[in-house]
């Protein structure tokens, strides 16, 4: 079972209100969904993660296959049952990871060989391959197996990689036949090469998947370059599939994503920051770690109603955090969730009311971005 309904465009933006349907339930977009690599969201049990209304969260291919083992989670009954979580679950294929962590990588026809991040172990992954671990791992939502070459790249390789993704999907698309209940996502790539866009959406779109996603960007390019893509990408992608730009999702992305069409985000960089003392607030990213704070009984963000800025204060979360206890981690990783995820409702509440366009300048008013 999947679906995705539009319910809203809004008229002077891109921006779309609509709803995914699996079979763990629904998800509302536009939507940040937390990343949780290692069958957890960092610091945060599934019972927080409810708490603070998280609808979707993101698990990975990658590290799973290679601890505890997809074969072992499937044994458990499947990621849902392994880790708690009855909720929706999308996977990331492994390509993307496979190509930033592993160790002497060597791409081929058939799927890539690598060495593992962890012991050096050698490894193989294909199409057919990741499908058969995000099969175990029973996620609603697959990601298709994809390269996403670096940046910068030449416009050469660009293309080469970019066809054998196109080879890649149509692969994963005939592995996923037999699965029930899983939603296969293609992915768009082409670096920043508007032709190889187009090219990319132009053939992905054949296999009409129920999703597609943009990947290849936030790699090390401008902000001003990958703002550009969006903004040629989106309009050639069909209207009535969800979107998901890739690894892509601070409060600034979230809000000129959005305005280019995009349903869903995910990142790893409010639960990072998290961990080394940086909150949001509504006024911009604080470094909570930070002396200025010793003092300051007042909430993190005096904006937010999260359990952590309803009941503790930024001076005892500094000094949690200073003294490396367990607590300060868990209390900003709370924190820099719920501001994602409240965010994020705020948003579809702005598209509901036809006021995106202020909410987004009201946003750029307030927010000191760094
Ligand atoms: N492909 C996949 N996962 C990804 C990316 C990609 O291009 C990115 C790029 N921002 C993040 N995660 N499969
Ligand atoms: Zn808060």
């Amino acid at each position: 079972m999947f679906d995705f309904k539009l319910f809203k465009k809004n008229k002077n933006s891109q921006a779309r209100l609509g709803e995914i349907t699996t079979d763990h339930g629904k998800i509302e977009t536009p939507i940040f969904m937390p990343v949780g690599t290692q069958a957890t969201v960092k610091a945060m049990s599934s019972r927080e993660l409810k708490e603070i209304g998280s609808q979707i969260i993101l698990g990975n291919t990658y590290h799973l296959y290679l601890r505890p083992g997809d074969d072992l989670i499937a044994k458990a009954g499947g990621l849902h049952k392994f880790m708690n979580w009855d909720r929706p679950i999308l996977t990331d294929s492994g390509g993307f990871q496979v190509f930033s962590l592993a160790n002497l990588r060597e791409i081929e026809e058939e799927g890539v060989y690598f060495q593992s991040h962890l012991d050096g172990s050698k490894h193989f992954i294909s199409p057919e391959k990741s499908m058969q671990i995000q099969k175990n791992l029973g996620s609603d939502i697959v990601m298709a197996f994809d390269e996403c070459p670096p940046y910068p790249a030449e416009k050469e390789y660009v293309e080469k990689s970019l066809n054998r993704t196109l080879r890649w999907a149509e692969r994963c698309k005939k592995e996923m036949e037999t699965a029930r209940g899983q939603a296969l996502f293609g992915i768009i790539q082409g670096g920043v090469y508007p032709e190889l866009r187009k090219q990319s959406v132009e053939e992905t779109t054949k296999f009409d998947f129920p999703g597609y996603s943009i990947g290849g960007l936030s790699v090390g390019e401008p902000k001003e370059e990958m703002y550009k893509m969006l903004d040629y990408t989106t309009p050639l992608m069909p209207e009535d599939k969800p979107r998901y730009l890739m690894g892509v999702g601070t409060p600034e992305d979230l809000i000129e994503g959005i305005y280019h069409g995009i349903d869903m985000f995910d990142c790893v960089m409010p639960t990072r920051i998290a961990r080394h003392g940086q909150i949001f607030t509504h006024q911009g990213r604080k470094t909570i770690r930070n002396a200025t704070y010793k003092e300051d009984f007042s909430p993190l963000d005096s904006e937010c109603d999260c359990h952590v800025c309803q009941n503790y204060s930024r001076g005892y979360v500094r000094h949690l955090l200073k003294r490396n206890e367990i607590l300060g981690v868990r209390l900003t990783t709370y924190h820099n969730l719920y501001f994602m995820l409240k965010f994020s409702e705020e948003i579809r509440q702005a598209i509901k009311d036809d006021r995106f366009i202020d909410f987004r300048e009201e946003f750029y008013d307030k927010y000191e971005l760094k």
